[in-house]
């Protein structure tokens, strides 16, 4: 960091500025973490001069042989820490990794059926706006509004929809569900309607990692990530093929067949269908991620992420704040805040003047638009990795109800920033950056 500095102040000071942000505040928004200082060294490394095209061992670039060897660490690795048996590591981010497996199952045109944005569900699984919907049919299943199964999926409804809508594909996996998913009731549904079953499991692969939810692999055609959120690794992305083939194209075929079509498929997808170079210096860093996640601290870690979040949501619960779906099995909280008359718009720009970073988001059945809202969503992955316990978390929900109760209360907001620096020294984080 010296030598930037030095060479480029002004980027420097915009970075310092950016590390000082982190250190100094409170961070929930429930896609972030705060990576180890190895993944960050992986990453700012010669490795990002290296052009790979292609796959370890079958290049289009010469001088491949040690990102050769890192990539095949990374996918050893990856394969490891989520039990199956093929991985691409390359794609650059958990939409590349999405579009790459639309681009491998789908045509233009051909339906699929996935969780609504407005439900939860993410921008690639459909949305109107994103090249998902644009280019496919796109139909959706959601949440219920009343009733037991309220802010939950009913696994009714999806069967009724999927035998109505006849998907190629299915997909599962969401931006902001606080519930696990019955993957195995997903399958049975694929099977009926000769749909391949995909799970993004971006949001939640840290926890599945560490065995602290409900497995997607024996029961998904193929699995995309995000390597960051709360795996903790490298902003990128990642495909993993279910451990189990049986898929529509392939029934008769042995099972050894139907991995290399599937993962061919896969593989030309990624290369060349929608990606030219691999960054080597993230896929060197991804390698780094994984072998963190694989060490025992790892699963504590995971544990702890839902430990935290449920004692936020009692705390938030108890203080008359309204959940979606009245809790959470994971790291995230949905909080509907039209029975505090607050937007999230509001509640995020109160918040981040007390340095307490969060999302506005919306709720299923919003009628505010997406650039308002009526709900904030927080997660617990990021202060976690800091080191926060039961304690902290019910510390941190007492602070963001001081501020959400006088949200234009610069004198408030003042005053909660203070105890927010002081809660973030307790627990220290990057001093190497700034030096
Ligand atoms: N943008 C991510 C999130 O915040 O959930 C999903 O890609």
């Amino acid at each position: 960091m010296l030598d930037l500095q030095r060479t480029d102040p002004d980027v420097h000071a915009i970075l310092r500025r950016e590390v000082e942000r982190q250190n100094d505040g409170l961070e929930l928004i429930a896609s972030e973490n705060f990576v180890s200082r190895a993944v960050m060294q992986a990453m700012g490394t010669p490795l990002t001069n290296k052009y790979a095209e292609g796959l370890p061992g079958k290049r289009y670039y010469g001088g491949c042989q040690f990102v050769d060897e890192v990539e095949d660490l990374a996918r050893e690795r990856a394969k490891a820490l989520f039990r199956c048996e093929w991985v691409n590591v390359q794609p650059h981010s958990g939409a590349s990794a999405n579009a790459a497996v639309y681009l491998a199952f789908m045509q233009p045109g051909d339906t699929f059926l996935g969780l609504d944005l407005a439900h939860g569900g993410h921008l690639t699984h459909g949305s109107p706006v994103n090249f998902s919907g644009i280019l496919y049919r796109a139909e959706h299943y959601g949440v219920e509004k009343d009733g037991p199964l309220a802010g939950r999926i009913d696994m009714d409804r999806v069967r009724d929809k999927a035998r109505a809508v006849r998907p190629k594909m299915i997909s599962i996996g969401a931006s902001a569900y606080t519930r696990d998913f019955d993957y195995a009731a997903f399958r049975s549904i694929a099977d009926e309607v000769g749909a391949h079953l995909w799970m993004d499991m971006a949001h939640t692969a840290g926890l599945i990692a560490a065995g602290e939810l409900n497995d997607p692999l024996p029961y998904c055609h193929v699995v995309t990530t995000t390597t960051h959120k709360t795996l903790r690794g490298p902003r990128a992305g990642m495909i993993l093929l279910g451990t189990d083939y049986e898929n529509p194209f392939g029934k008769t075929a042995p099972k050894s067949g139907r991995l290399k079509m599937m993962s061919e498929l896969l593989d030309g997808a990624v290369f060349p269908g929608m990606q030219g170079g691999p960054l080597m210096h993230v896929i060197a860093s991804k390698a780094v991620a994984f072998g963190e996640a694989l060490q025992p601290a790892f699963h504590d870690y995971s544990r702890r992420v839902i430990d935290n979040a449920q004692v936020m949501a009692k705390a938030f619960l108890e203080r008359g704040y309204d959940l979606v779906s009245g809790g959470t099995d994971n790291h995230l909280l949905l909080i509907d805040l039209r029975g505090k008359g607050l937007t999230g718009k509001d509640a995020e720009s109160a918040l981040g003047r007390a340095e307490i970073t969060v999302n506005k988001n919306m709720v299923p059945f919003d009628t505010q638009s997406p650039f308002v809202t009526s709900g904030i969503r927080v997660g617990t992955p990021a202060m976690t990795t800091r080191g926060f316990g039961p304690d902290e978390f019910e510390r941190v929900v007492a602070l963001v109800d001081r501020v959400l109760s006088r949200p234009a209360d610069d004198g408030i907001a003042e005053s909660v920033r203070d105890e927010v620096r002081t809660l973030c020294d307790e627990f220290p984080l990057y001093d190497f950056v700034v030096a």
